[in-house]
């Protein structure tokens, strides 16, 4: 088993989508392990987005990410990282494949809906920043 950490991001929320993404998350047999509703300050969305901060679109990005409510969610499976990377889809809705989260639910490469670690040194970084250990049990 592993463990990968998840979002909905502001537009998927705020369009109301949450239930039905997360109806997608146990369907395809993810256990949700954390999950709550946080609305991120700037300062939090720019820590979260560190590894970006050199990125064109770092202000756009963090701007975006503390514009509304978000819920961050830790998810169990078999190969939970790809597994989760593989129902998000593409970076860009208009590239992600049909049935993935980010074609049904993204709008551009920016608000695309969700979030996902890509890799196990991601996803443990990820996972500590927005879940103690308590809140995971
Ligand atoms: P992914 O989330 O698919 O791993 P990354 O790591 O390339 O994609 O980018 C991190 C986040 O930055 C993306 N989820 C997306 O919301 C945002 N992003 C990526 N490229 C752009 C861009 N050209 N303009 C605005 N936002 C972007």
């Amino acid at each position: 088993m592993e463990r990968t950490f998840a979002i909905i991001k502001p537009d998927a929320f705020a369009a109301g989508s949450a239930g039905q993404i997360l109806a997608r998350i146990y369907a395809e047999g993810f256990k949700v392990v954390g999950l709550k509703k946080l609305y991120l300050s700037k300062v939090e969305a720019e820590g979260f987005y560190a590894v970006h901060s050199e990125r064109p679109f770092f202000g756009e990005l963090t701007d975006f990410m503390s514009s509304g409510p978000c819920v961050v969610m830790a998810l169990e499976a078999d190969n939970a990282i790809v597994k989760w990377r593989d129902l998000m889809g593409a970076t860009n809705p208009a590239e992600a494949a049909d049935g993935t989260l980010r074609k049904e639910f993204g709008s551009n490469i920016g608000e695309n809906a969700t979030h996902g670690s890509d890799a196990p040194e991601t996803a443990a970084f990820d996972l500590g920043y927005f879940f103690n250990g308590l809140e995971l049990l």
